[in-house]
């Protein structure tokens, strides 16, 4: 296994910092975290600084989770400060739900403003998340039109205004995309397998071992619909009988392990594989 993950202490002090200075503005801030690996997608720096403000936290692409699963870390991350949606952003019918959780959470602001004799103004948000999380598509929901870009990339965003959701509620048009956590190998490992890092930073061989070893002890059917693998065993086992029932077959005409290497984490990025949730609470 390669030890030498990749990672950029300025750039992601940049990111960070430039979040921490668009958030002094904020009333609720909305943190996207992908349901299927919550943990890998939380910003620990970014945390301390907003321990103390009110936040909307919602667990996107919950239709590519496991849905016990989810139920559980909607629990965990709840507080007196925050509430937990969680949320399928292919599906428009949200909007209402997070407008709503907003107003709740927002709304002890106007409380203060008219202690002071001042009329409640609306409560200003902001999304945050790390790369991928749909931050862009929730953008998209919110303003019921499109300006942001989606893509299935890592760090696709540009842009800055404040959107009017409704009278109430003020959005701003630009998220803060949030530094991941690289040093951990397996939390960088998550986010490579959910496509939120640059799939280069570890090699494939070592993202599918990592993740035919935790399908083996969490999900052991996971492969037996697509690929009619009954049980699964070691790497090379697996990736021959991915190329066999496939027909992925190099010059030489051998089964090629290195296109069902890239094919099996395809097909576990696109959710064809079952629901599946990386961290378990
Ligand atoms: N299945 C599913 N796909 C989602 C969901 N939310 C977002 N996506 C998809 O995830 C990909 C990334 O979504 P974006 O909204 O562009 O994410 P982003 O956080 O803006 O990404 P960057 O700008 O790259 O940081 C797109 O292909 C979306 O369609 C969801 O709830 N379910
Ligand atoms: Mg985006």
């Amino acid at each position: 296994m390669a030890n030498n993950i990749h990672w950029f202490p300025g750039h992601m002090n940049k990111a960070l910092h430039q979040v921490e200075e668009k958030i002094k503005v904020i009333d609720v801030i909305i943190e996207l975290f992908d349901a299927r690996a919550p943990l890998s997608s939380v910003n620990e720096d970014l945390e301390k600084v907003v321990s103390n403000k009110k936040k909307l936290y919602i667990l996107t692409k919950s239709d590519l989770a496991d849905p016990a699963q989810t139920t559980l870390w909607q629990k965990h991350f709840s507080n007196d400060n925050s509430e937990v949606l969680v949320i399928n952003l292919t599906n428009k019918g949200s909007y209402d739900q997070i407008a709503n959780a907003v107003i709740r959470l927002g709304k002890s602001k106007w409380e203060k403003e008219k202690a002071k004799g001042m009329k409640p103004q609306p409560i200003r948000t902001m999304i945050i998340g790390i790369p991928n999380v749909g931050k862009s598509s929730l953008i998209n929901l919110l303003a019921k039109r499109k300006v942001a870009g989606v893509q299935n990339k890592p760090g696709y965003t540009r842009g800055e205004q404040w959107i009017k959701v409704n009278k109430d509620f003020l959005l701003l048009d630009t998220p803060g995309i949030l530094p991941m956590n690289y040093e951990k190998k397996q939390k960088a490992a998550n986010l490579a397998l959910l496509g939120s890092i640059r799939e280069d930073i570890l090699p494939n061989t070592d993202l599918v071992e990592m993740l035919l070893k935790f399908l083996k002890e969490k999900y052991p059917n996971a492969l037996k619909e697509r690929f009619g693998i009954e049980e699964i065993a070691n790497h090379k086992e697996v990736c021959t009988a991915i190329a066999n029932k496939r027909g992925l077959l190099n010059s030489n005409g051998q089964f090629d392990i290195v296109r069902a290497e890239a094919l099996l984490l395809k097909e576990f990025k696109d959710g064809l594989l079952g629901r599946i949730t990386l961290e378990w609470l």
